[in-house]
């Protein structure tokens, strides 16, 4: 039904879901689904097995949980269709907007030094932000991997679509903020990266401040595979004082007043959210 907290029916409403056997979830990634009530008394949930590349770590499968079905339950509630029914992406069609910028983003590992590196830099966090953005605008990024093995891109606070994976195009509903980078391969002795386009959505005029993007692989992203990106908001207020009012249309400038009056922690979204909430009493 959903990926990283984006329904299936984000882009186009007229997808209701998809019917699978498994999903691939990359490490912090998120999916809800419906699961059929298996006809055994219990069922293994299983980890399937993941091909990590040469350099990567063993991903055997193994189970996670065991289900065993216990007396029906019988729902009390369920919401109305009109309720469930999902938003349409509010800003509208993100192909419609301009590209306000084209970036590359590249991954790699120096591995006999353990250093893993975004654009050949290692994570400084008294460094300067990589990329300096606009809240209200939309960017495509060329995201490659020339590791020989999996690495999980992931940005804080905003979604992206994923247009492509190595020249492959992408159904509309690959909203994600997280998304695994297929390892580099070696043909005819020439190392060949992995290649995606994303497009970066920045049109919330929440989104803005300094905040990270990185290897969602722990040990990876806390050797270096981080970076920092710093979203400029506008000094204009929001028409109303409200959190996700004033929906941007198309051409218009982005507007929010908090992007530095809070600290610039990775997860200044909440903390948006929370000082609003205080400022309401
Ligand atoms: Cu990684």
């Amino acid at each position: 039904m959903a990926n990283d907290g984006v329904p299936l029916s984000f882009h186009d409403p007229s997808v209701q879901g998809q019917v699978a056997d498994d999903v691939l979830i990359p490490p912090a990634g998120r999916s809800e689904v419906v699961v059929l009530a298996p006809s055994g008394a219990s069922t293994p949930l299983q980890t399937g097995c993941v091909d990590y590349g040469p350099l990567g770590e063993d991903d055997p499968t193994r189970d996670v949980a065991t289900i065993a079905l216990g007396t029906p339950l019988r729902l009390h509630y369920m919401p109305s269709a009109a309720a469930a029914r999902p938003k349409k992406e509010p800003f509208g069609d993100i192909h419609s907007w301009p590209i306000a910028a084209h970036r590359v983003v590249n991954f790699s590992e120096i591995a006999q030094k353990g250093k893993f590196l975004i654009n050949d830099k290692s994570y400084d966090p008294d460094g300067p932000a990589m990329f300096a953005s606009k809240t209200g605008t939309v960017e495509e990024w060329t995201v490659s991997n020339y590791a020989p093995e999996l690495h999980a891109f992931h940005i804080h606070q905003i979604h992206f679509l994923v247009e492509d994976i190595n020249g492959v195009k992408q159904p509309p509903s690959m909203w994600r903020d997280m998304i695994m980078l297929p390892y580099a391969r070696t043909v005819n002795g020439k190392l060949q990266p992995s290649v995606m386009h994303l497009l970066m959505d920045f049109r919330d005029p929440i989104v803005a401040g300094t905040f990270v993007f990185h290897c969602h692989i722990l040990p990876h992203e806390d050797l270096g595979m981080m970076a920092k990106i710093e979203v400029e908001g506008t000094t204009r207020p929001l028409p109303t004082h409200g959190f996700r009012t004033g929906f941007l249309t198309k051409g218009e400038p982005a507007i929010c007043k908090l992007p530095r009056t809070f600290p610039l922690c990775g997860c200044n979204k909440r903390a948006n959210t929370l000082a609003l909430a205080g400022s309401r009493r």
